[in-house]
């Protein structure tokens, strides 16, 4: 079905598996095309309840496809813009969490879309950077909005304007990652990660989810009534009274709402 996704599902989670190594897995309008039916496809499978999304080869993803974007007219690179864009936020908002395995070079639109995610996992070996401007153009897939959200507006001033590649420990120094692993244990750590998180009731992890992606452009004391407002759907949910209830009988929760 996909000709540049590996996709597959295994004990609840969906591995989405970016696989044209060949163009160090380029975003082309197609690879845009086919992750948004891949995400479309973990949203409508009640099975799956959290992904890891990464790459095949020596890239996570390179960025955006330059051989496809050099041929393209304004309208057309806008047309793509957006529909990068829309991937990027269809990523974010999904109910469900999505880890970032980011296995090799993530630049430009690669470091775009593993900004999207909720947890950024990399091996020792990946590479970070927005080299937009040294093709003439400025990051068009969210990041000169994500990136400073995640380390700052100095730092990501730095890094867009200067082009400059980090490696995994000064993206880990910097907040643009949560852990730096070593290249074998990327795979078994986002796992790990998965788990914990799909271990505790999904309504919270949603809630959760959409208040911290929805606050962080908020002023805090309207950032706060979300949060308000989000916290009703689980309060009011019977996994709430059944995580209370384990919390004093002193055992594990058995959470329903999976
Ligand atoms: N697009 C298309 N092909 C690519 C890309 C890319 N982004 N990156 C690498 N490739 C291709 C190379 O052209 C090469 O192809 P071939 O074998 O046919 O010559 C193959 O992948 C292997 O690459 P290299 O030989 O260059 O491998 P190296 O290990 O020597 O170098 C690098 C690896 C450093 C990652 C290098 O390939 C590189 O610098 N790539 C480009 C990185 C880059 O500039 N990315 C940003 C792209 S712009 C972007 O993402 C903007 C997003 C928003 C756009 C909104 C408007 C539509």
């Amino acid at each position: 079905m996909y000709q540049n996704l590996l996709y597959e599902t295994k004990d609840g989670i969906a591995y989405i598996t970016i696989n044209r190594p060949k163009s160090l897995n380029a975003l082309s309008n197609e690879v845009l095309d086919e992750l948004h039916a891949a995400f479309t496809a973990v949203d409508n499978d009640p099975e799956v309840k959290s992904v890891i999304l990464t790459g095949e080869g020596k890239a996570f993803v390179a960025g955006a496809d330059i051989a496809e974007m050099v041929k393209l007219s304004t309208l057309e690179g806008r047309a793509m813009m957006i529909k990068g864009q829309n991937v990027m936020n269809q990523i974010e908002m999904l109910k469900k969490p999505v880890i970032a395995a980011v296995n090799g070079f993530a630049l430009g639109g690669g470091c775009e879309l593993a900004m999207a995610c909720d947890i950024r996992i990399a091996s020792e070996n990946a590479k970070f950077g927005q080299p937009e401007v040294n093709l003439g153009i400025i990051p068009g897939f969210g990041g000169t909005q994500r990136l400073p959200k995640l380390v700052g507006k100095g730092m990501g001033k730095y890094m867009i304007m200067t082009a400059e590649m980090i490696d995994a420990h000064e993206a880990y120094r910097i907040g643009l990652v949560e852990k730096v692993v070593p290249a074998e244990e990327l795979m078994g750590t986002a796992e790990k990660t998965a788990r914990i998180i799909m271990s505790k009731a999904p309504i919270a992890i949603q809630a959760a989810k959409l208040s911290i992606n929805n606050g962080i452009s908020l002023d805090v004391k309207t950032g706060v009534a979300f949060e308000g407002e989000a916290l009703v759907a689980p309060f009011s949910s019977e996994d709430r009274i059944e995580g209370m209830t384990a919390f004093l009988e002193k055992r594990p929760a058995k959470f329903k709402n999976k």
